[in-house]
């Protein structure tokens, strides 16, 4: 294989999509010598196959706002590969959404479901819908006319989505309440549900839970905990929230969340009520973390700034892909930093990976990190299946179990000559094989 050449194919195919080929990119660059050294890959075309979507489904969606205005949205679901199980893969409803944002998210999918050791295949979907400001009703009925569209190539042993950025539980039990209605059946087509319609505990901390569970191994390598340590995160969503939740109990001082407005620093650290709060800010739809100053007054809110200038230990992304470039991984290394572990997908970009490998800092990927939120989904789709529901410390074992599991995967196929755990190869490489050998077994299709 030659990464160059199938970049520039990829590129004049599918021009101008960044991020899927940012992803692609860097999968190969890791993979390209276990690739090379068993000729079976080349000769099935594994990569030419795998870096195209088994299929893409483009949709409209109508609806009427409170005003009694005519909307309208585009919506997709991204099918990337189901050699290992039935599609998998969340729905991001954000104005930024675009077919090259959805490709990237499943694409990397594919990898981070192969690592959990559940069976489930890749996907993502989403809309270049906008919930900020929106009301309930409005959300609801934009929601319903997702589905009208979304309910026909989906089903348990199909395709499952799942939540991602501006869908949570709310807009999940919209989805599902009108995929019950069309399809006729209660079959846990969508994971995230509510804990009385099929849900699993544990599902709504899963990421950030799974997150700090893996970071805790991290620093376990360098017989490091915790205890004392300042974190920095950014996001104030779902994510952020388990994160802090899982760090603080560990005895770490989370000390920075931020949204599309700018930064919050704490220097006190989120306590119980600061982090309950971050569900009052994500509930308002406004999108913005200013308020959580006005909230607390010992809390300084720096506008149209990232929170990585802040010396910290651990650096923690939590928001979205690319949230931490060059200049920023060069100030956290510059500061101190030891460990980043990236909750976002794809959160850093190539050169701010780049500057961590370089100064031998632990730096672990979102496929990785973030893989426990699509490992409780899998657990949420077998407890649907046997019909009955496991305990807060059931699922929660299992979840450490996974988070174990793909940490040994890393340092198996990560770890360099010199000792330092290269986590991208790691994880890159256990979930490729896995996939790619399946993809073998069931013949050219
Ligand atoms: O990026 C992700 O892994 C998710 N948004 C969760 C996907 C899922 O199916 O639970």
């Amino acid at each position: 294989m030659n990464v160059k050449n199938i970049l520039n194919g990829l590129e004049a195919k599918h021009p101008g999509e960044q991020e899927y080929l940012q992803a692609v990119h860097e999968v190969l660059e890791s993979i390209e010598t276990i690739y090379n050294e068993n000729p079976q890959y080349e000769a099935a075309k594994i990569i030419e196959r795998l870096v195209e979507p088994d299929r893409i489904l483009t949709f409209r969606i109508s609806w009427v706002d409170d005003a009694g205005e005519v909307q309208v949205n585009i919506g997709y679901r991204v099918q990337f590969n189901n050699a290992i199980g039935p599609y998998k893969g969340g729905i991001r409803l954000h104005p930024s959404v675009n077919l090259s944002i959805l490709k990237f998210l499943g694409f990397e999918q594919i990898f981070k479901n192969a690592l959990t050791t559940l069976p489930m295949g890749g996907a993502k979907g989403g809309s270049d819908f906008n919930p900020k400001g929106k009301s309930d009703g409005e959300i609801m009925r934009f929601c319903q006319g997702f589905m009208l569209e979304l309910w026909r190539i989906i089903g348990p042993n199909t395709d499952v989505p799942a939540g991602d950025i501006g869908t949570g539980g709310r807009e999940i039990g919209f989805m599902y309440g009108m995929y019950k209605k069309l399809q006729m059946e209660n079959t846990g087509v969508f994971t995230g549900k509510g804990l009385n319609w099929g849900g699993s505990l544990i599902r709504p901390e899963a990421t950030g839970f799974g997150g700090t569970y893996f970071t805790k191994q991290m620093l376990d390598t360098k017989k490091d905990t915790f205890k004392g340590k300042i974190v920095s995160l950014s996001g104030f969503g779902n994510v952020t929230w388990g994160v802090a939740l899982k760090v603080t109990e560990f005895g770490g001082k989370v000390v920075t969340i931020s949204g599309p407005d700018g930064y919050i620093y704490d220097k006190k650290g989120l306590d119980a009520e600061k982090i309950d709060y971050l569900l009052q800010l994500r509930a308002s739809n406004n999108d913005i973390v200013s308020p959580y100053a006005e909230e607390f007054s010992e809390a300084i809110f720096y506008p149209g700034e990232k929170p990585w200038g802040v010396a910290c230990d651990i650096a923690m992304p939590c928001a979205t892909q690319n949230e931490l470039n060059g200049d920023d991984a060069i100030k956290l290394v510059a500061n101190g930093a030891k460990y980043v572990a990236e909750v976002s997908n794809m959160g850093c970009t190539p050169e701010a990976v780049d500057v961590f490998h370089k100064a031998k800092i632990l730096y672990a990927p979102g496929k990785a990190v973030n893989a426990g939120g699509v490992a409780v989904s899998g657990l949420e789709m077998s407890q649907n299946a046997m019909k009955l529901n496991w305990t807060l410390e059931e699922v929660d074992a299992k979840l450490v179990q996974i988070m174990t599991s793909i940490h040994e995967a890393c340092i198996k196929f990560g770890t360099q000559d010199d000792g330092y755990i290269n986590y991208v190869k790691g994880a890159n490489i256990a979930g490729f094989i896995k996939v790619a050998d399946a993809m073998l077994d069931q013949g050219i299709i």
